[in-house]
């Protein structure tokens, strides 16, 4: 066969094996900001291959994690704007935008994993109505582990924070950073390790999973337990492209979303005290917070509590009056 022929043969066989298996007709990249290795985005991973293999191939969800498609500030906006159909962020990450994106925030409001289910249920028709909004189909969303102190050194007071440069991720982070008289600096996850190791920051608050992924036991020293909150990751989808999809289609997505939502909640939770397990054997001191700790920390949640109710408007708080009556 002359080269023409050997390729008009191949791709003829190609386009034969693609049909009998079932062409992807359409291809979503959906982006995430945190790395590949971190539980949120296993979960992703496989809830795009749920898709993929329930829809027979139909839609083919390709995740993009470690922000390498778009960074965790830019995916909301890709995805309004269906530069991106499907994406993967931290809302508390748009609270400037509006307070309800930061109710997972508040400090010690919701501090459990029992307790950030009921709030996420008390908060979800507010959420999907403000996402509807904006062009936003609200998928499934997965909480973080409970967030406590990175330093780098001993703390046991709110008083022995003053200027300490402090990486925040959202609002609330950067307000408690202010309200200990820390420095605050917002640096996306993937960006910490550089960010410690070169001293642009000395200590945040985040969960034991982000500390294990960055490894940032080789910067920094202890690790509190304070359980302030737990923030939430949420899958979002282009509304113009999720209407556009056929029931059948939807369908299958949302089976996938409800076990993904499942299935990350699990991880979160068993994940939580490996990875605490970790940073201790990496040499980090892992305790609670000290009894004076907990209490100036307890005393700035009262402060950001007050806050956030007074500029939530009546969506916000109307769900964290039903997350308290639950
Ligand atoms: N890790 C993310 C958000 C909350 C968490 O535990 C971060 O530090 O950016």
């Amino acid at each position: 066969m002359n080269n023409k022929l050997k390729l008009a043969a191949t791709t003829l066989a190609v386009t034969t094996l693609l049909t009998s298996t079932g062409m992807a007709a359409e291809k979503w990249d959906m982006p995430m900001a945190y790395s590949a290795t971190n539980f949120h985005s296993a979960t992703g991973a496989e809830f795009a291959n749920c898709v993929t293999a329930g829809t027979g191939g139909d839609l083919e969800i390709v995740t993009h994690p470690s922000g390498s498609l778009f960074k965790g500030a830019e995916i909301k906006r890709a995805v309004q704007t269906g530069q991106a159909l499907i994406g993967e962020r931290l809302l508390s990450g748009h609270q400037n935008e509006n307070p309800l994106f930061g109710i997972d925030s508040i400090p010690f409001l919701a501090s459990s994993f029992e307790d950030a289910d009921k709030l996420w249920v008390a908060a979800k028709p507010h959420m999907t109505k403000l996402l509807a909004s904006q062009n936003l189909h609200l998928l499934y969303s997965v909480p973080w582990p409970p967030q406590g102190l990175y330093f780098k050194r001993e703390i046991n007071s709110v008083a022995e924070m003053e200027g300490i440069k402090f990486r925040s991720y959202n609002n609330a982070t950067a307000r408690l950073a202010e309200l200990s008289k820390m420095v605050p600096i917002q640096i996306e996850a993937a960006d910490i390790s550089q960010a410690f190791a070169t001293g642009v920051a000395d200590s945040m608050v985040s969960s034991g999973s982000t500390g294990y992924d960055r490894k940032v036991w080789e910067s920094l020293t202890h690790f509190y337990e304070v359980d302030a909150w737990l923030p939430r990751n949420y899958v979002l989808v282009n509304s113009d492209a999720w209407n556009g999809l056929d029931q059948d289609i939807r369908d299958v997505i949302n089976g996938c979303a409800s076990l993904a939502e499942y299935a990350g909640t699990w991880r979160a939770v068993h994940y939580h005290q490996f990875t605490l397990g970790e940073l201790a054997k990496n040499g980090m001191t892992v305790q609670r917070a000290g009894d004076r700790l907990q209490s100036d920390l307890q005393d700035i949640g009262v402060i950001m509590t007050e806050e956030w109710l007074e500029t939530a408007g009546e969506g916000g708080r109307a769900a964290v009056e039903a997350f308290k009556s639950m």
